[in-house]
């Protein structure tokens, strides 16, 4: 097998996607979205992006081969689910790892479902329901120092988030003015059972440094989908998609549920539509996970994972990665 190299497909036997790394048992473990390889019909509303299941990857170390866990969790195994199983997550909590996704249910609404292992690397079994009062996409689990655990989640256009702007499902609700604050994501805090959300779902509030909410309008700054929560020194680093403009921005706050100060970008865009990402520190180094459309040569639904080293400045910004296209 081959080492993995930066900005190089962490694995090129199949198409992988928006990967969530963390650090567990010593090692680094990839929870990334498996892009089928599939030459059918684009739309806005995502319709390409038509995974079926997961693989869990794992590296020793950054200079290590890639392990592919092989399929971990399909969608035929999803009692709730139908299809489009979206962009993962993973958590350790409970002596237990759980898979966090988003898929369709039977009526075609985007939610959020949990499966549960005894190992990172799975097999994972799926809960009998989604999570209730979960919707949209993207989720990111935060499980923070004090044992709190929050799941960010949400995404604009495919990722329905629009459409949930009453706290009810409207098929034809449509997005913000562009002068009226955006959509921010949404967070909800986990029980201990890391199963079942604990209170009320709240939209995160990300403003610019003069305290004004970031604009609906103002899209490279904007959220769109794929929210990523990480820590360092103490601040709450809140990341995401700017989608349109297809960049990686992150904003920082003092409390894991905002709001957030709008700081600038981590990654310039890649190659194909999506941008998404995970954060992690490994042996001192903080690591950018993210894919891009170069091993396909640029079709939008057949991504691949890669890594950067991510740097911060003294004063806690982040240098702006540039990928190789
Ligand atoms: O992989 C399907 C969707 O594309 C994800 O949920 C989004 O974040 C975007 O990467």
């Amino acid at each position: 097998m081959e080492k993995t190299k930066p900005n190089e497909p962490i694995v090129k036997h199949i198409y992988t996607a928006d990967p969530s790394a963390h650090v567990f048992e010593g090692k680094i473990y990839i929870y990334p979205s498996h892009d089928l390889d599939h030459d059918g019909p684009s739309n806005d509303n995502g319709d390409q992006y038509a995974m079926e299941d997961y693989h869990v990857l794992s590296m020793d170390n950054m200079d290590s081969p890639v392990v592919d866990h092989g399929e971990v969790l399909h969608v035929k195994d999803v009692p709730w689910a139908t299809k489009q199983m979206w962009a993962p997550d993973a958590a350790f909590k409970n002596e237990t790892y759980y898979l966090f996704f988003p898929a369709r249910d039977k009526e075609g609404i985007f939610r959020i479902g949990v499966a549960t292992s005894s190992t990172p690397a799975g097999p994972f079994k799926a809960e009998e329901n989604y999570i209730p009062g979960s919707f949209s996409i993207d989720p990111a689990v935060l499980v923070d120092e004090d044992g709190r655990a929050y799941c960010y989640f949400g995404g604009l256009w495919g990722g329905q988030l629009e459409k949930w702007q009453t706290g009810e499902f409207k098929p034809d609700a449509e997005g913000p003015a562009a002068t009226a604050p955006a959509l921010g994501p949404r967070v909800a805090e986990m029980n201990e059972d890391m199963l079942t959300f604990k209170g009320e779902v709240k939209e995160i509030s990300i403003v610019d440094e003069e305290g004004n909410p970031i604009v609906a309008g103002d899209e490279d700054r904007r959220f769109f989908e794929g929210p990523w929560m990480h820590k360092y020194n103490g601040k709450y680093y809140l990341s995401y998609s700017t989608g349109t403009t297809h960049k990686i921005v992150y904003a920082i706050g003092d409390n894991p549920q905002g709001p957030f100060v709008f700081k600038g970008t981590i990654l310039n865009p890649v190659s194909g539509w999506t941008t998404h990402h995970s954060i992690v520190e490994f042996e001192d180094k903080w690591y950018l996970f993210y894919h891009d459309c170069s091993l396909s040569g640029g079709v939008n639904h057949k991504r691949s994972v890669k890594y950067a080293e991510l740097k911060y400045n003294e004063d806690g910004t982040i240098q702006t990665v540039i990928p190789n296209k």
